[in-house]
């Protein structure tokens, strides 16, 4: 298949010979070192997490004058959904309400069920439908006899730019031999050596080999267990079904969830001495026009709720931008190429054919790279008006022998083959990408909000990962913090009587806003992209 659709006419194939040429010469060329203060230079200058205009201080509520993207700032002091005198007679009553169908969600269910808790599990769409099963690089846990917590502590605080909470980042990394454990044990397949040992993969900030994979479908298939297991336990499952609104009793404790039946689109009342929310984070917001490797149901719904309901937030001026996103062909726009393909060894390539970063820095700093490449003229323009670098998927096959790209990163292949591209012959054209909500709802050890009997777990937290997430932490994270917000759900609900069920706080929010003159034409949690098909 010809493509034309690169600089000026030039068709694809001539701009990929650079890449092919350069291939020798790149081999020894001596990669820029940046000091500490060189590093955040550059960060300050090219991330987008730098760029002012893009933000603006929250109005009111628990973080009033914090700065955020000026998106999430309007979905957070956006207008419910829900009229104050909404009947809440409960169509369901439980113990734990888990809202997320994602790795978080599934783990919170699973464990807040195994210790007896009347278990419900709501999720906007289908079970399974969330960033984990779009994780491809792996999860990091301190295996391998040569590794330990300690180091995986270490990198992982190097890496958030020591912005990271110390305690819960203890816990993670602790707990990760424990996680991977059981995760076997439930039959997820985690790649192995010749000698059937488990086999770990560098990423990029980290000192050691830690990652757990799965070829390049990790989450998928950590997701296939997840919720083959959910479904075994037959815990209660409404899919489809949205939370769009906390309740409380009035003196500040969670007590159930209005949710939103998206076929009916009629409102359900939900009963719950807990809730865990595990929304997932808000890739699909689009920020700063960035395109997304996030899931459809992306939005932030987590932090609206959490937010009107009381709830602090953490860091939430720090987004990922995940430095390999696909930049052509069109259809792919945004989707991830996995950070594995430079864990093993990928170059990153500009117009004049020189590698311009260490690929495994951290993820800021080559995504900053990235978009210093672009920005002075050495990007590489579609004929659509996109600009991206070259990411050597050759290579591999070069240097490891042929099948090799074929053999590692079959999820890969497939993604681009769709569209005639063959990934072991052509390098890929890539631009940073949006991936990760680096901060989220502020947590305790146990998963627990500020809000009593609220438990946030995965990607809606924040505290974790500082300002920089590391690959392979988020699967990790949400394992955890899942299991610990389950375990902890389900003790607290054996100990204590449902609670009188109101909107009391929605009443104070809407009273706040209305005193800060925000016009409540904007509606949250949004629940699907603004370029979604509402019929
Ligand atoms: O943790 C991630 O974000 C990850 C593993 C992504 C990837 O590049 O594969």
């Amino acid at each position: 298949m010809t493509l034309r659709l690169l600089t000026g006419r030039m068709d694809i194939h001539e701009l990929q010979k650079l890449v092919h040429k350069t291939r020798d010469p790149r081999r020894t060329q001596t990669l820029p070192k940046y000091s500490p203060a060189e590093r955040d230079t550059l960060i300050k200058k090219h991330h987008p997490d730098y760029r002012e205009n893009a933000y603006r201080p929250i109005k009111f509520g628990m973080n009033a004058g914090d700065l955020t993207v000026r998106e999430l700032a309007a979905l957070l002091e956006g207008e419910s959904p829900v009229p104050e005198n909404l009947d809440l007679s409960p169509a369901h009553t439980v113990d734990v309400l888990v809202v997320g169908g994602g790795g978080a969600g599934c783990a919170a269910a699973l464990h807040a069920y195994a210790r007896g808790a009347k278990v419900m599990l709501a999720t906007k769409l289908r079970l399974g439908d969330s960033n984990t099963v779009m994780a491809q690089g792996g999860m990091q846990v301190a295996i391998s006899r040569e590794d330990s917590p300690i180091q995986h502590f270490l990198d992982t605080l190097k890496g958030g730019h020591m912005k990271n909470d110390h305690e819960l980042l203890k816990m993670m990394v602790d707990e990760g031999p424990s996680i991977a454990k059981w995760l076997l044990e439930l039959g997820v397949l985690f790649d192995r050596d010749a000698d059937g040992n488990l086999h770990v993969k560098k990423g990029g900030g980290s000192s050691m080999p830690r990652l757990l994979t799965c070829s390049d479908y990790t989450g998928l298939e950590i997701m296939r267990v997840l919720k083959d297991e959910v479904l075994n336990q037959k815990i209660q499952l409404l899919e489809f079904s949205a939370a769009v609104e906390l309740l409380s009793d009035g003196a500040g404790t969670c007590t159930g969830a209005v949710l939103r039946d998206l076929d009916n689109k009629r409102s359900l009342v939900v009963a719950a001495k807990a809730v865990i929310l595990t929304t997932g984070g808000i890739g699909r917001l689009h920020i700063q026009g960035f395109p997304t490797s996030n899931h459809y149901g992306a939005t932030g719904d987590g932090l609206v709720m959490a937010y009107r309901m009381g709830a602090k937030l953490l860091q939430i001026d720090t987004f990922q931008y995940h430095p390999t996103g696909a930049v052509y062909p069109e259809q792919l726009i945004g989707a991830l190429v996995t950070e594995g393909i430079r864990s093993e060894g990928g170059h990153l390539v500009n117009a004049k054919g020189e590698r311009f970063v260490n690929e495994l820095d951290t993820r800021d700093v080559v995504s900053a790279s990235i978009i210093r490449e672009c920005e002075e003229g050495r990007g590489i323009r579609t004929m659509s008006g996109r600009v991206g670098v070259w990411l050597d998927t050759p290579l591999l096959d070069a240097e490891q022998g042929p099948g090799t790209v074929e053999k590692h990163f079959p999820a890969m292949v497939r993604q681009y083959k769709r569209f005639g591209i063959d990934i072991a012959n052509d390098p890929v054209l890539i631009y940073p990408t949006l991936h990760y909500q680096n901060g989220g709802v502020q947590i305790d050890a146990n998963s627990e909000t500020g809000i009593r009997n609220l438990f946030v777990a995965g990607e809606t937290s924040g505290g974790l990962h500082g300002r920089n997430r590391l690959m392979g932490n988020s699967l990790l994270d949400l394992m955890v913090f899942g299991r610990r917000a389950g375990t902890t759900a389900a003790a607290r609900a054996a100990s204590m009587p449902q609670g009188p069920m109101t909107l009391e706080h929605l009443r104070q929010f809407r009273a706040e806003a209305r005193k800060h003159g925000v016009s409540p034409d904007v509606s949250s949690p949004m629940l699907l992209p603004a370029y979604a098909k509402q019929d």
